[in-house]
C-alpha cells in the first residue's frame, strides 16, 4: 500500500510566501477544507496517510513535498531554498526516520522537493530560484550510486518549481505546460503531453496508479488525462493556489 506524509494548513497560512500577492488574501479555513478533500481522495485510492500535526509557527508547512524526496527507502532531507521554510525540516525527517533511511544535506546549496521529477529511474530537478548547482550535486551523491540518473534542468525565470509546469503520469508520461519547458529539457521521457498555457497550473497532478488527481476547473488537462484511459479525480485547488501550491506540493509519498 502507498504511504504518504501530510501536513494540514495552518491559520498561518495567511502569512504563506507568495509570488505574487493575491488579489485576495487566501482564506485558511477554506484552504483546510481543500487540503482535507485532497487527504480524503488520496485514502480513497488506498493511499495510508501519516498526518503531522499542524504547526502554526510554519506557514508553509502544509506545502511538505519541498522538504523530502524520498526513493528507494532513503529519503534526502535538503536545505530547502528559502530560509523562512528550513523550520519545517526537523518534523518532516521524524516523521520519516521510522521508516526509511533519512539522509541530510549537509554541504552548501539548496534544493526544494518541488524541484524533484521522478520518471522511471531518472530524477530530473529543476534549476530554479530555490534549487542550486550544489543542490543537484547533493542529491546526485545520494542517488547516483542507487542507479537514478539525475538531471538538471533549467526551469524559467518566472516559475517556482521544476513542478509547478510538470508531473509524471507513470514511469514514461510527463505532463507538461506547452511554452514552459521544451521536450529536450526531458531527455528519455518516452511520452510528453502538452496541457495548453492557459491551463498550466493543471500540469501539476498526483498519479495513483492509473488514478489521477488533477486540479478542478480545467477541462482539456482532464480531457488529456482521461484520454490516457486514466480515471481522473478533480480536486478544488484554488485557495491553495494563492500561495503558490499545487497537487504534489501537499504530500511525500514514503
Ligand atoms: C513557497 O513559496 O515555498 C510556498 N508558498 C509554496 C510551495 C509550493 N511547493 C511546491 O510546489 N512543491
Amino acid at each position: 500500500m502507498p504511504r504518504a506524509l501530510t501536513r494540514a494548513p495552518a491559520a498561518s497560512l495567511v502569512r504563506a510566501i507568495a509570488r505574487e500577492i493575491p488579489a485576495i488574501r487566501v482564506d485558511p479555513v477554506r484552504a483546510q477544507a481543500q487540503h482535507q478533500s485532497y487527504v480524503e481522495a488520496l485514502a480513497g485510492l488506498g493511499v495510508e496517510i501519516t498526518v503531522l500535526e499542524t504547526d502554526e509557527s510554519l506557514p508553509d508547512g502544509c506545502f511538505i513535498e519541498d522538504q523530502a524526496v524520498v526513493h528507494d527507502s532513503v529519503a534526502f532531507i535538503p536545505r530547502v531554498g528559502h530560509p523562512a521554510r528550513r523550520a519545517e525540516a526537523d518534523s518532516v525527517a521524524a516523521a520519516l526516520a521510522p521508516h526509511v533511511r533519512v539522509v541530510h544535506m549537509t554541504g552548501p546549496g539548496t534544493l526544494d522537493g518541488g524541484d524533484v521529477l521522478a520518471v522511471g529511474r531518472t530524477l530530473f530537478v529543476g534549476r530554479s530560484e530555490r534549487t542550486d548547482a550544489a543542490g543537484v550535486e547533493a542529491l546526485r551523491a545520494v542517488f547516483g550510486p542507487l542507479g537514478w540518473r539525475v538531471v538538471g534542468v533549467p526551469v524559467p525565470p518566472d516559475t517556482l518549481h521544476l513542478k509547478s509546469v510538470c508531473s509524471a503520469i507513470d514511469d514514461r508520461t510527463v505532463l507538461v505546460a506547452r511554452g514552459a519547458l521544451s521536450a529536450a529539457a526531458l531527455p528519455g521521457v518516452e511520452r510528453i503531453l502538452w496541457v495548453p498555457a492557459e491551463e498550466a497550473a493543471a500540469a501539476n497532478v498526483v498519479a495513483v496508479g492509473r488514478d489521477v488527481l488533477v486540479a478542478a476547473g480545467f477541462p482539456a488537462t482532464r480531457r488529456i488525462v482521461e484520454g490516457l484511459g486514466c480515471h481522473v479525480v478533480p480536486l478544488e485547488m484554488d485557495e491553495l493556489r494563492k500561495v503558490d501550491g499545487a497537487l504534489t506540493c501537499l504530500s511525500v509519498f514514503f
